[in-house]
């Protein structure tokens, strides 16, 4: 008898051995891709929903978070590997913030592009279309029952036939089948759970960044271009393996030296490791930007440039305008080195997620030397997860908190920025920071 079971053990050995298919960067099958993007005069989060299967529809969520004039967007997805591609667009209506939702179509798994065009501009957004496929302890749990399953049934069979031995071993392995699935149901729950990110590896160089102004000096109520360009050092070639950071390929900050001027946005891809943004000079005097993304496999990166945008110099004038709700800090006077707590009370209970947090915190010191980005305090939790908070759920709100420690005293300029019902709202603020010991 032993010697009939040994091909069935074998068999579910085999099965359980069997390797599980290797997941795509930081994102999981079930997990949605977003990319916000800046384009076409609108602040947009395009996101991918996750498909269960292919070929079906694909449902890509446009979330106009700044409609601007409103205006067309084109959508299209295509598979990097057989070409197949679907179409879709939606009206973004000017003014009015939300969620636009569309239906392609998904043929096939593997390496995709989206394509989005709005007011003249086109991004192509990388992306890896995902199926969750069954785990393997499932398929070992089916097959010992199938087994088992045809093993009764031979027993039955043999047993009416009057063939003893048979019957005997069928049955011996029908229970063997049995003991097998439930207990390789029983101890699920402790195998790795699959197609989870695989534990980041840093193997990779950081991109070589180079930021670009074009014109070089532009004309102040103009519009010019911002461009980061990513290129490897070792080879010359693009960087192009950006991986989603924060919902986007590449974030960019960029400020006037007195604060006037702030603008938080996500350039489109135009090129492979090419990344740009349309932007207007409203105010004249030098500007500093600073570009946050991160290369698969290399970790995060915050580089930054500066250009300036002729004009009469206004002098040393107040910096950020304060207006509307005041951020409460708490100590009252900040030392630095020390955390602090900054509380803003919204006055809203809608919040939703934007680039997967209640609340963003941009401070830039002084001088433009040091820039920070913080995230809300308890919307951290939600994102520890590999999968972003959704924006078609307000979850949070009315108060936003957030913990820093400034690393030296001195005065910093910062923006508190949040999605009320869609919309991003920013909320400017200087915070005087002592030095430790000061007396105060
Ligand atoms: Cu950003």
């Amino acid at each position: 008898m032993i010697n009939r079971l040994t091909p069935v053990l074998l068999a579910l050995v085999a099965l359980l051995a069997w390797a599980s298919p290797a997941a795509a960067h930081g994102r999981d099958a079930e997990a949605d891709a977003r990319f916000a993007q800046t384009i076409g005069g609108m602040e947009l989060t395009v996101v991918v929903r996750a498909s269960i299967r292919v070929p079906a529809p694909l449902q890509v969520d446009v979330v106009a978070h700044d409609p601007g004039k409103g205006g067309q967007v084109e959508l299209a997805v295509r598979s990097v590997e057989n070409g197949g591609s679907s179409t879709a667009s939606v009206r973004v209506v000017g003014g009015r913030p939300g969620m636009y939702p569309a239906i392609l179509r998904a043929g096939d798994v593997g390496p995709h592009e989206l394509e989005v065009r709005a007011g003249g501009e086109r991004s192509v957004l990388p992306f890896d279309l995902l199926v969750p496929s069954t785990p393997r302890w499932e398929i070992v749990v089916y097959a010992a029952f199938a087994c088992g399953a045809v093993a009764l049934l031979g027993a039955l069979a043999s047993a009416a036939l009057r063939r003893r031995g048979v019957a005997v071993g069928l049955a011996g392995t029908f229970a063997v089948a049995i003991v097998v699935a439930f207990t390789t149901g029983a101890i699920s729950p402790w195998f790795a759970p699959e197609g989870a990110p695989a534990p980041e590896t840093l193997t990779r160089p950081n991109a070589q960044p180079l930021v670009e102004v074009a014109p070089e000096r532009p004309a102040l109520r103009s519009a010019y271009r911002l461009r980061v360009t990513l290129f490897d050092g070792s080879t010359g070639a693009p960087a192009d393996d950006l991986a989603e950071h924060h919902a986007a390929l590449t974030h960019l900050v960029v400020t006037s030296d007195d604060g006037r001027f702030f603008r938080h946005v996500h350039p489109i891809r135009t090129a492979p490791g090419v990344y740009e943004v349309r932007l207007r000079a409203e105010q004249p005097g030098r500007h500093l930007v600073y570009a946050e993304f991160e290369r698969a496999g290399a970790g995060g990166q915050l580089v930054s440039g500066a250009f300036t945008v002729p004009g009469p110099d206004h002098g040393d004038r107040e910096e950020v305008p304060v207006t509307g709700a005041r951020p409460v800090a708490e100590p009252a006077r900040p030392v630095a080195g020390r955390p602090i707590r900054l509380t803003l009370d919204t006055g809203a209970t809608a919040l939703r997620p934007w680039l997967g947090m209640a609340g963003h915190l941009i401070l830039r010191s002084h001088d433009g030397g040091y820039l920070g980005h913080v995230h809300e305090a308890r919307s951290m939790a939600d994102a520890t997860a590999a999968r972003m908070p959704d924006e078609s759920v307000a979850r949070y709100g009315p108060r936003l908190e957030f913990v820093f420690s400034f690393p030296r005293p001195g005065r910093y300029l910062v923006w508190i920025q949040y999605a009320e019902d869609y919309r991003i709202v920013t909320v400017p603020h200087v915070i005087e920071v002592a030095e430790e010991g000061s007396g105060r």
